[in-house]
């Protein structure tokens, strides 16, 4: 059973935060409960960027009630006048007494004067519970608001030993139907999907979200350096949904882009090299207000990524199988590589997980 405290409230405003992911761009998910004489008077979430903040939800919800009340806040209430007028502010006007807050936020426009604008009018202030599960919540906000570089995850879906097809170029499938239904859910999670060019040409993916129930779509983000992307692919043709950007070399033939542009595809150019100098193209991304993206591979465009240390999270699917094929099978992960032990890349805060019969090992890279 939950016991009644701050921790148990903040659980319940932690999940109607993480219900939101997916869904609010490049804003935050935010969770708020209000409890007055141990009721709950007002419940709510963060839906939508330009829409309401999860404390106006929740103040709305409670009306009269909220006087006198407990706020559960999963963020720091903000304090600037953004898309709506500052939380702190309805929070002290609505008679709150006391403000319970999991994270602060890290957006410069706020960063703590939120919670300070909320002491110097007479709240209690208690900062930091369940802190990590909130900023974890917004890791991908919580890089972007002060980088304007996209949070990208590197995903892969190998055999044990670290193939993503077979010497053939047989891919389907690897991973079991309970691995690819949690492939579509991260992908709900992300603003953008990442793939290289060769991907599209081999596999012709949708690299949209097809799961048991609706889900939000991604932006398809092909890196596709000369054009060589064919213009029947799926990626071009169904551009009802979701649309797609190409990332691009300044030496990509004129007549392919023209050829790509006509037809309502955006091309950005990346860099004058013949390959997609990939640090711009995040920068790119990034000022497009695409704050978070799944990388889903190839293994070079993977390494490549890698190597340029632009991957912030790497979830690493393995299904128990052993394929082999040696340099025909192409694996999950491929650059050039370090020439000690000790120049490996590691990985930080590592967790595992089952989805069937596969492992899923995740972690946050630290670069040497
Ligand atoms: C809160 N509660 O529910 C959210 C907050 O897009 P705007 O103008 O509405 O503002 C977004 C900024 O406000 C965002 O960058 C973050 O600092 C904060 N988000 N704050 O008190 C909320 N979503
Ligand atoms: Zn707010």
């Amino acid at each position: 059973m939950q016991l009644l405290n701050d921790e148990a409230y903040m659980r319940l405003a932690l999940q109607l935060a993480e219900s939101a992911l997916g869904q609010t761009g490049i804003n935050p998910v935010v969770g708020c409960v209000l409890v007055k004489d141990g009721r709950i008077v007002g419940m709510g979430a963060h839906l939508k960027r330009g829409q309401g903040h999860a404390e106006v939800l929740a103040l709305n919800m409670a009306g009269e009630e909220a006087k006198g009340s407990t706020a559960y806040v999963t963020l720091e209430p903000c304090s600037h006048y953004g898309k709506t007028p500052p939380c702190s502010d309805r929070l002290i006007e609505a008679g709150v007494e006391r403000v319970v807050v999991a994270a602060t936020d890290p957006n410069p426009l706020v960063a703590g004067t939120g919670i300070a604008k909320l002491r110097a009018h007479g709240l209690d202030v208690i900062e930091g519970v369940l802190g990590d599960e909130s900023m974890k919540l917004n890791e991908a906000f919580n890089k972007f608001i002060v980088s304007r570089m996209p949070f990208v995850t590197m995903k892969t879906a190998s055999t044990l030993d670290g193939r993503i097809a077979s010497k053939t170029g047989d891919s389907k499938w690897i991973t079991s139907p309970a691995s690819r239904a949690f492939v579509h859910t991260l992908r709900h999670r992300h603003q953008g999907i990442l793939v290289g060019v060769d991907t599209v040409i081999a596999d012709d993916p949708q690299l949209s979200t097809r799961g048991d129930v609706p889900a939000v779509q991604p932006v398809r983000i092909i890196a596709d350096s000369q054009l060589r992307v064919p213009l029947g692919a799926r990626v071009l043709t169904e551009q009802d949904r979701q649309p797609t950007i190409l990332l691009a070399s300044a030496q990509a033939p004129a007549e392919r882009r023209a050829a790509l542009e006509a037809r309502g595809i955006e091309v950005l150019t990346c860099g004058e090299g013949p390959q997609v100098d990939l640090t711009l193209a995040m920068q790119q991304l990034g000022e497009r207000e695409i704050g978070s993206i799944l990388l889903e591979g190839g293994g070079r465009l993977n390494g490549a990524m890698l190597e340029r240390r632009l991957i912030d999270k790497l979830v690493l699917m393995f299904a128990p199988k052993i394929i082999g094929g040696g340099a025909a099978a192409p694996v999950n992960i491929h650059f050039d590589g370090f020439a000690k032990m000790d120049e490996a890349i590691t990985l930080d805060r590592v967790s595992v997980e089952q989805f069937g019969p596969d492992v899923c090992i995740t972690g946050y890279p630290s670069y040497k």
